[in-house]
């Protein structure tokens, strides 16, 4: 699809959906209303947003334990988020899952993930099961840089590589494994150098650049649509917070931190983009972070106000319902 003034400010705001939620977050979990360990995505909204641009609802999304963004990318909801991971029963998973375990199957957004590159081989799986029934849905699966290191990348993208399926391999690169550079673990410096062993496109793209990221991510999706099979996409993007609350960040410098704030950030470049265009006014700018910054207002309130499951909740939603195999 190409870049209309309408979607192009349907990704705008879904980019400062992200931004503040995840500021907000990060001032709930302070507070203590959030408990566990959070992981930012500030810094990285260009990916998701311009990845799920490309998708329609019934295409799979599987994240990392740095998903809140591809929730929303996918079409989540804030206030059920917000409860979410303040635990409360009107969350997304009924208050069970979390932050790092958020999911919400209605739009098949099939979870995020505390276990680094654990989204992989699912992912792989939703794509085969689609092409099984004999639908065109694609399925996405997100990981990050350090994900590339762990056998379930080459697990999953070589069943997805040898059987043409429909799945798209979206590594964040933001060059950071917790507190370690990818430099000192890693041989190549390219994760898309890595798609060559399996003989699927690989291709590295600027992360900041929603354009960039919207417009490349589509030719894998047409093509994975159309039974051309996968393609491993490689983001090149940057936190701007610590690898999760509370990091003191010693591996990097201020510096490179606040160069990549005001140099690029993913918001700051596309705002660029759509007034040079003149398919953004001033008002409507501010239009758009005024309704963004209420609906994390009412998250917050809803999540509030939302009880907490009850003993009566235990074992509810925990396994999947029984269902028949045809
Ligand atoms: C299998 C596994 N090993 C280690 C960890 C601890 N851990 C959590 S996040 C993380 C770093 C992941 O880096 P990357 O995949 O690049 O994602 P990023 O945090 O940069 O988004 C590690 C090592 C884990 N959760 N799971
Ligand atoms: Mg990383």
């Amino acid at each position: 699809m190409a870049l209309s003034p309408e979607l192009c400010k349907k990704m705008y705001k879904d980019m400062w959906r992200i931004r503040l939620f995840e500021e907000e977050a990060h001032r709930q979990t302070s507070l203590g209303s959030v408990v566990g360990a959070l992981h930012m995505y500030c810094g990285e909204e260009a990916v998701a947003v311009g990845v799920c641009g490309n998708l329609r609802d019934d295409d799979y999304v599987l994240g990392t334990h740095r998903s809140h963004g591809h929730c929303i990318a996918k079409g989540a909801k804030p206030n059920e988020m917000m409860a979410e991971l303040f635990g409360k029963v009107t969350g997304t998973c009924a208050g069970k899952g979390g932050s790092m375990h958020i999911a919400d199957f209605s739009l098949n957004m099939l979870g995020a993930n505390g276990i680094v590159g654990a989204g992989i081989g699912p992912a792989t799986g939703a794509a085969l099961a689609g092409k099984m029934r004999g639908t065109d849905q694609v399925s996405v699966c997100f990981f990050g840089d350090g994900a590339a290191a762990r056998g379930t990348f080459h697990e999953g993208i070589g069943f997805g590589a040898l059987w043409k399926l429909p799945v798209i391999y979206v590594c964040e690169n933001n060059q950071y494994q917790q507190w370690v550079p990818r430099s000192n673990v890693a041989v190549l410096d390219s994760v898309a150098d890595m798609a060559g062993s399996y003989a699927i496109p690989g291709v590295s793209i600027d992360g900041q650049d929603i354009v960039e990221v919207y417009e490349v991510v589509g030719q894998a999706v047409e093509r994975a649509r159309n039974g051309g099979g996968p393609t491993l996409v490689e983001a090149k993007t940057y936190r701007f917070h610590g690898h999760s609350l509370g990091d003191e960040e010693q591996y990097r410098s201020s510096d490179e931190v606040d160069s990549w704030k005001t140099e690029r950030d993913p918001i700051t470049l596309f705002h660029t983009v759509m007034t040079h265009k003149g398919w953004l006014t001033e008002e409507e700018d501010a239009a758009i972070q005024d309704e963004a910054k209420t609906e994390i207002t009412d998250a917050v309130k809803f999540a509030e106000e939302s009880p907490y499951p009850t003993a009566a909740n235990v074992t509810t939603d925990v396994l999947a319902p029984e269902q028949e195999v045809a």
